[in-house]
């Protein structure tokens, strides 16, 4: 008997675990339909079965069990979702986890293996990028980065990555190296389509960063005092810029001589700049500039206190957003420039993006090999795309 991955049944939860009126399951694989029928028993008149063969439109109520017609059987309704390569079916049970995992195990009992859904969406799926970015799709955190995900699952990257293919496949492998470096140029934003931009807010203490980061958000996230020293551990809000999703960290003051719980502060504050997609430091406008004791990379300025009298003789660094958390004043500027730092490139509607982290690197290895010369192994990657 081969094993191969088609010939396997699968079954998941689709619904989040948990609590709630229903849960619905999906069992996927060449036995779905024979291992439904031998644990549903339809309502009405008694000793009616399902059809021998699944069938695409119906749906069936009725009881789930090892004895469907006994007591320990639970309500459900079932439906068959698709035939073809491999048939399909969603059982719609009722919620909680108790009932879930009886289910489960029943189907376990007769050979269906419990997978994680995303297998099971994968599973028998003529097209696994599809597969693939309907599991990114759903971890998209904001309605811009949704829509350029629901472009790949709508084939924009396949389309391109087949026609990397067919050209390595024709010996043009210069064309396949240039489509591919096309590609990348959006691997910046594919990147960051299922896991937000770290921004880390840093600078010296008392300079507003907790209030700007408030602002921000929008609502009080972080404690602001005007005693120097109150924020000690990092802390993160997850806030939407121009569409992209951006993790804030508030950070601790930096400042030279600090000891002790401070200075333990100081050295989070350190790590996280170090770590951002981009830091922006804080300066007091009213007061004497603070610099950064280190170059942190991707570091930004962002002048705060406008509301206040300008310290004499403070002159901002090019480039900078002058901003005041207190009044709002200069917000949408900063919010604007901190996209166009962030994604100065945005993809236009339908682009093609490597959408994950994984992808990116899979395509950057190919492009390293057809710049090498090496078309049978960029071939060869290009063959496990979706893997
Ligand atoms: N006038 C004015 N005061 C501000 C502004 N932003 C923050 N502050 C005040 O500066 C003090 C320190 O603010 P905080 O956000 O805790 O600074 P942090 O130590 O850098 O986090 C508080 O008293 C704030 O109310 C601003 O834009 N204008
Ligand atoms: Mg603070």
């Amino acid at each position: 008997v081969s094993d191969g991955p088609t010939d396997r049944t699968l079954a998941a939860l689709l619904t989040p675990p948990g609590t709630a009126a229903i849960a619905t399951l999906g069992l996927c694989g060449p036995r779905a339909w024979q291992v439904l029928r031998e644990l549903f028993a339809p309502a009405g008149t008694p000793g009616r079965q399902l059809p021998v063969e699944p069938r695409l439109g119906p749906f069936w109520y009725g009881r789930l069990g090892e004895d469907p017609r006994g007591t320990a059987a639970d309500e459900v309704v079932v439906a068959v979702r698709r035939t073809d390569p491999l048939p399909r079916i969603e059982i719609n049970c009722h919620g909680g986890r108790e009932v879930v995992r009886y289910l489960l195990e029943l189907l376990e009992a007769r050979g269906v293996h419990v997978c994680p859904w995303q297998e099971l969406e994968r599973h028998g799926e003529a097209d696994p990028g599809r597969a693939a970015a309907l599991a990114a799709l759903v971890e998209a955190k904001t309605v811009r980065t949704a829509a350029v995900l629901l472009d790949q699952y709508h084939g924009a990257l396949a389309r391109a990555v087949d026609a990397v293919r067919a050209a390595l496949a024709g010996g043009r492998v210069e064309e396949a190296g240039s489509r591919l470096r096309a590609l990348l140029r959006f691997a910046p934003v594919g990147r960051h389509l299922t896991r937000p931009w770290a921004v880390t807010v840093a600078g010296a203490p008392n300079v507003g960063k907790s209030s700007l980061v408030n602002a921000l958000a929008g609502y009080p996230r972080c404690v602001v005092a005007a005693t120097p020293g109150t924020t000690r551990d990092v802390v993160t809000t997850l806030i939407a810029v121009d569409g992209w999703p951006v993790e804030l960290a508030d950070t601790a003051g930096l400042r030279t001589g600090a000891a002790g719980l401070e200075r333990l502060g100081m050295e989070r504050a350190e790590r996280a700049a170090r770590g951002a997609d981009l830091c922006l430091w804080v300066l007091d406008g009213s007061a004497a500039p603070v610099w950064p004791a280190e170059t942190f990379p991707r570091l930004r300025f962002v002048v705060n206190k406008i509301d206040l009298p300008a310290a004499p003789g403070f002159a901002a660094p090019a480039g900078a957003a002058a901003v005041s958390a207190r009044t709002g004043a200069g917000l949408e500027d900063l919010c604007r420039k901190l996209a166009d730092w962030l994604v100065p490139d945005p993809p236009l509607p339908g682009a093609p993006v490597p959408f994950t982290a994984a992808l990116c690197e899979r395509l950057e290895e190919a492009h390293a090999c057809c710049s090498a010369g090496r078309a049978g192994r960029a071939a060869e990657l290009l063959e496990k795309t979706w893997d």
